[in-house]
């Protein structure tokens, strides 16, 4: 089984036809490794291509439909309710040092609310649909978060602020409190991956600061319809305004969110 409908069928022929040509760019990628300044003039243009791609099969698609793009930003459409919401290549930083784990996200967006994703990741070839109220699924596969409850037995992914991003001291805070409670923590560095694999259950949770919608619009509407919980890091419901996410399945969602703000698990 698995999810089938006109709209996830243009998301995913979108994606994967952005997808040929990153493929072949990382492959060209490792011969470019000497010059640091090439590789990422290389890869930027290899993100712009891929969001082309993206932009032009969307559009022709459904031709109203307004776009929020990594690369290119707001661009309105004449149907005020539906924007597609995209990152051609999440998992810049891996895709540049050769390290095959990134993806594209596409995220549609209704009235607000996210109503359908995508996240692919062509190396592994797992395509990740969801469709609200229809379920999540890896390719032929339905996809249930983990049923895990004790914190002792968690693996959770997180994303490490770097050189000229905020929260450097906050995130230490975190690290201390999570890493001392877990089974153990994970730096993958693709946020939208990190919450395909929450939605799949090889990881328990996720959570990060200070990421962009289209980072984690398809990724949160994933882990919901495999019956996980997303939420920002005070607990409330504004992740895509404050770029703070928390993903996990009902059992851990108390106590991760309670060490994430300072406070014992069980608080
Ligand atoms: C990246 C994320 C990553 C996060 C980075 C960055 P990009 O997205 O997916 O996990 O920690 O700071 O936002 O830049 O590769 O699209």
């Amino acid at each position: 089984m698995t999810l089938r409908s006109p709209l996830i069928n243009v998301m995913t022929a979108a994606a994967r036809k952005a997808a040929r040509n990153l493929v072949r760019d990382f492959g060209e990628v490792e011969q470019l490794q000497i010059s640091v300044k090439g590789t990422s003039d290389f890869v930027s243009s290899a993100d712009l291509r891929a969001e082309k791609t993206l932009h032009a099969e969307l559009r022709k698609a459904r031709p109203g439909f307004g776009f929020l793009l990594e690369e290119g930003g707001e661009l309105k459409g004449t149907d005020a309710s539906h924007r597609w919401i995209i990152d051609p290549l999440d998992g810049t930083t891996n895709f540049i040092h050769g390290i095959p784990h990134f993806a594209i996200s596409i995220g549609l967006e209704r009235d607000g609310e996210i109503v359908a994703g995508v996240i692919y990741q062509p190396v592994t070839d797992e395509m990740f649909m969801c469709e609200k109220g229809a379920g999540a699924y890896v390719n032929d596969r339905r996809l249930r978060v983990s049923a895990r409850r004790r914190l002792d037995d968690s693996v959770v992914t997180t994303g490490i602020p770097h050189k000229g991003r905020a929260h450097h001291e906050a995130f230490l805070r975190q690290l201390g409190a999570v890493m001392g409670a877990t089974a153990g923590i994970r730096r993958m560095g693709s946020a939208a991956l990190d919450l395909a694999y929450v939605a799949a259950g090889r990881c328990d949770a996720y959570w990060e600061m200070d990421i962009k919608p289209w980072d984690m619009a398809a990724g949160i509407l994933m882990v919901r319809e495999a019956g996980g919980y997303v939420s920002d890091l005070d607990g409330g419901r504004e992740m895509m305004t404050t770029g703070d996410v928390l993903a996990t399945n009902d059992h851990l969602l108390g106590p991760l969110g309670n060490l994430l703000r300072g406070q014992p698990a069980t608080a």
